[in-house]
């Protein structure tokens, strides 16, 4: 694998060998600095992060570890190596040739796969931008950049793809992949849930544990994908990816943690009392998770969805875990189960399976939430306190699909939309609760500090301690 380091984008997919390309991204990359600077990490500018940077796709290679001089952090382009002789997994087209060019009929829906994929990552980090002002550690401070610089990375794997392959129509946009803005009113971010804030810490870490996961599933789908350098920069990608959900299932173990040790000392589970007493009681992260699962829920589309199916018999995107799943790749007769509401009441039908996908994805994607809410619950039952976390129903606070329009509670009861409403500051964030998260918000930039709030993790990052200097300011 030939690595160009020392270009001015550092890349392994040969940038510097067609000049056109290597011209047009480097007119897109101050402006994306631009976009940087202005949208951002706040107030980062000159500080000296330990952060992780990806210097070649080798094993190992994308976690070389060092001080880098905000904003110069070298985001690069980085495909996996090409599988010798890769088929098309599904569809009409399984076993042809991967394609190494864009088909033609394709080239439509396969710039918009791509576009929506691209337009998160920067969305997630104009979402995150404030954060850096109230971070409860350094080490803190450090994970929140690093997600950022590596989303910031997964926005150029895009802009790779439209420039290299799109032409014109793909270079306006990247273009534009850097004018829309996250809850902007008249150019918003593409998908509802990176319009919404993540204005404190706990948002935050839900946000990586549920959202970057939904960012796992649909990578690992487009992992599948018939067209190869898609499929080779989502590998690559999700190597990323892991760590992002490693911030969120620790940080909010950490809150809980924190949360435990004060009821268990206190001999209180009084919301009023903890507070009082500076930690987040335990109903209130309950209701930021049901906040957070459902708004990601709706991420992956509706129910029943003809684009899913046009993507996936056309073999542009697959199903998570493709190889592994023993049928005939196609779905041309299959049936898959769908939660519908029809005449005011929640009903289970067997839709065409190729329809069905967004659903299948979204119920992978709900089985893989659980070994993070078990994690969470060992914190309650270690210190012996009976409150167990759950993820709501599927059709709790949906906006998206066939459930959009039904008040279901979380624990799955078809309500009134009076009912509901009444009870909807009992499940989700109340301005009162944000009101509160937000006040315990302070900055502690002190090695081997921690706020009050959160205890420390476990341990520090590639190996350092936790009073490392994680972050060096000027
Ligand atoms: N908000 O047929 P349907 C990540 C639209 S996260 C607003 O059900 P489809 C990350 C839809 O566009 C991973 N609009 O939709 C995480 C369509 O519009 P048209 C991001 C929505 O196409 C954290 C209409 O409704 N990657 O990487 O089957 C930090 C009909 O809907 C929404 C991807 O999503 C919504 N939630 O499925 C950083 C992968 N949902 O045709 C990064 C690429 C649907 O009426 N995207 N609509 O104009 C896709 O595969 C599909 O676009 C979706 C939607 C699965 C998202
Ligand atoms: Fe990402
Ligand atoms: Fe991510």
């Amino acid at each position: 694998m030939n690595v160009s380091l020392n270009e001015k984008i550092p890349n392994n997919v040969d940038v510097g060998g067609d000049k056109a390309l290597q011209r047009a991204l480097e007119r897109w990359q101050p402006e994306f600095l631009d976009w940087w600077s202005d949208m951002g990490p706040d107030g980062s500018k000159g500080y000296e992060v330990y952060l992780r940077t990806a210097v070649s796709v080798e094993k190992g290679g994308w976690a070389h570890f060092d001080f880098v001089r905000m904003p110069e952090y070298r985001w690069g382009i980085f495909l996996e190596p090409a599988r010798a002789g890769r088929s098309v997994g599904f569809g009409e087209h399984r076993g042809e040739p991967a394609w190494q060019e864009v088909p033609g009929e394709y080239r439509g829906n396969l710039r918009r796969i791509i576009v929506t994929q691209g337009d998160t990552e920067p969305a997630s980090v104009e979402q995150q931008r404030h954060l850096g002002m109230t971070c409860p550690s350094l080490y803190d401070l450090r994970n929140l950049f690093q997600v950022n610089v590596e989303e910031g990375r997964h926005l150029w794997a895009m802009v790779y793809l439209l420039h290299r392959y799109f032409g014109r129509d793909g270079r306006e946009e990247a273009q534009a992949l850097l004018e829309r803005r996250s809850g902007d009113r008249d150019n918003p971010r593409i998908l509802e849930a990176f319009n919404e804030p993540t204005p404190d810490w706990m948002s935050l870490f839900m946000f990586t544990f549920f959202t970057d996961r939904d960012g796992k599933f649909q990578l690992c789908a487009l992992a599948e994908s018939g067209f190869d350098p898609l499929a080779r920069t989502a590998r690559f990608m999700l190597t990323e990816e892991a760590h992002h959900m490693f911030v969120g299932v620790t940080g909010v173990a950490r809150i809980l943690e924190r949360t435990c040790q004060v009821m268990a000392k206190e001999r209180t589970d009084s919301p009023e009392r903890l507070r009082a007493l500076g930690v987040i009681d335990l109903p209130t992260v309950q209701r930021y998770l049901n906040f957070h699962f459902s708004v990601t829920l709706d991420l992956f589309g509706s129910e029943l969805s003809s684009n899913a199916a046009t993507y996936y018999t056309t073999g542009l995107k697959g199903r998570y875990e493709e190889e592994k799943l023993d049928d005939d790749h196609r779905l041309k007769d299959a049936v898959y189960p769908v939660l519908a509401f029809e005449e005011g009441r929640l009903v289970t039908r067997e839709a065409p399976a190729l329809n069905a996908l967004n659903e299948k994805l979204r119920d992978d994607y709900i089985k893989d939430t659980a070994s993070g809410i078990a994690r969470w619950n060992r914190v309650m039952e270690k210190h012996g306190i009976e409150f167990r976390l759950a993820v709501p129903h599927k059709g709790f606070h949906r906006r998206i699909g066939a459930l959009a329009g039904a008040h279901i509670s979380p624990d799955g009861r078809l309500l009134s939309r009076e009912a509901w409403q009444a009870r909807a500051d009992e499940w989700l964030p109340s301005a009162a609760d944000r009101a509160f998260v937000q006040s315990l918000m302070g900055r502690v930039v002190e090695p081997g500090r921690f706020a009050n709030w959160i205890a420390p993790p476990e341990r520090g990052i590639h190996g350092m301690p936790l009073d490392f200097e994680y972050v060096r300011f000027d």
